[in-house]
């Protein structure tokens, strides 16, 4: 019989690439959507339009803050597999809104955990949980599951009591829990605010005559960015073995923000040469000497985590995972995608 999987964060970045990866492997999938006053459902179109809407994709109104529908909903599904990936997961806006990402980040776990229990079945459960949680350690790198947790701001400090209670309910109530510990992972489905998006839509924009210059924030954050698309097969590995456990996925490399804004342009054949350095650092076209970037000091965070540099060998050799998507072919497919999106919009 056809697996049935359940995904909070369904319409998210990741949850619209686990969706279909579990469709391909003949899944039945449930998504939980919470209500929004427009459709947020933009990442899974495709999925609506397809032959597996009603059939083997069926998406439930819910919210991962609201423990009632939860429960109702797993009682429902039955699912054998469920992948909590819904969250408040911008770190710089968790500083505005601490309270509300302690709930829906941290909290939420709790409840879907509770609810699982409640079911009475073995769902096997992964966690989306994240390099943040290291966050602070400057000189231990690269980080592996040894690595002590240290976060850095409002949404690390909730990821880390989701990380703990997952383990918690493994440990006391057997439960075949797992821990995801993701580094950076980025696609044309990023969300437009988190900083690779930001960067490859603004290229878009400029070559398009749309936008006249990207401010940006700190440039020398050094982050571990990988595909989406590869790290959803990881979380599935993670649940298909004998025994659970967490494990980090990453690509063993680090590049700085700067780094990414450079390979971006360069994309669409624009050389950036660099002036200045911290808050004065401007970023300007080497051919024509035009200003492309420079800093807006509001997009620092009150506290930053300065370096991710993951290491996979636990993944790599437990659960055969491998990365296949290079730093530039990512940072390629990302400016391409946007290229082609803003060419589209008359
Ligand atoms: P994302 O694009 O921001 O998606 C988050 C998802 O959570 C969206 O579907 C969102 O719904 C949903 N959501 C938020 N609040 C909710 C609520 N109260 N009830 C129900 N759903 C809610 O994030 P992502 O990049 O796909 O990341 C997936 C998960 O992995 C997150 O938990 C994130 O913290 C974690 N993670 C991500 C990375 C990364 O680099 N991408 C790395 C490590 C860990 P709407 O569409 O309605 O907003
Ligand atoms: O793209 P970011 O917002 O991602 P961040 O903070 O690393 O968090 C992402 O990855 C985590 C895994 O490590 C996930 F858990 C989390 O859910 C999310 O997916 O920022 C990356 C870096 C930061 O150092 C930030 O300060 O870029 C720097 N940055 C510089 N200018 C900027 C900007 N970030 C954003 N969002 N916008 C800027 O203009």
């Amino acid at each position: 019989m056809d697996k049935t999987a359940l995904i909070t964060g369904i319409t998210g970045q990741d949850g619209s690439y686990l969706a279909d990866f579990l469709l391909e492997k003949g899944y039945q999938v449930h998504g939980l959507v919470r209500r929004n006053s427009l459709p947020n459902t933009q990442r899974i179109h495709h999925i609506l339009n397809s032959k597996y809407n009603n059939v083997k994709f069926f998406l439930h109104y819910a919210d991962i803050a609201d423990s009632g529908c939860l429960v109702r909903l797993i009682g429902q599904i039955n699912p054998d597999e469920v992948y909590n990936l819904a969250a408040q997961s911008h770190v710089g806006i968790s500083f505005d809104m601490p309270e509300y990402t302690a709930q829906v980040t941290g909290v939420s776990t709790v409840r879907l955990l509770e609810a699982v229990r409640a079911s009475g079945k073995d769902s096997r459960f992964y966690q989306a949980s994240t390099s943040e949680l290291f966050g602070g350690l400057k000189d231990t790198a690269p980080q592996n599951e040894s690595t002590p947790f240290y976060p850095k701001s409002p949404y690390g400090a909730a990821k880390l009591y989701s990380y703990w209670i997952t383990v918690n309910y493994r440990e006391s109530y057997d439960m075949y829990a797992c821990n995801g510990i993701l580094f950076n992972h980025e696609s044309p489905r990023r969300g437009e605010n988190f900083v690779t998006r930001k960067i490859t839509l603004a290229v878009a924009n400029i070559l398009a005559g749309r936008q006249e210059k990207l401010s940006l924030g700190n440039l020398d954050a050094k982050r571990d960015w990988g595909f989406a698309g590869d790290y959803v097969e990881g979380m599935w590995l993670m649940l298909q073995q004998p025994l659970p456990g967490d494990y980090v996925l990453a690509t063993n490399e680090t590049h700085t923000v700067q780094e990414f804004a450079q390979a971006a342009f360069q994309v669409a054949g624009i050389t950036l040469c660099w002036e200045g350095s911290g808050i004065n650092t401007k970023g300007y076209d080497k051919q024509n000497g035009r200003l492309l970037v420079d800093i807006d000091p509001a997009l620092y965070r009150p506290a930053e985590v300065e370096l991710l540099w993951g290491d996979p060998a636990k993944a790599e050799h437990k659960l055969g995972w491998r990365r296949n998507v290079s730093f530039s072919n990512l940072v390629e497919m990302m400016v391409e995608s946007d290229i082609k999106m803003v060419n589209s919009v008359k």
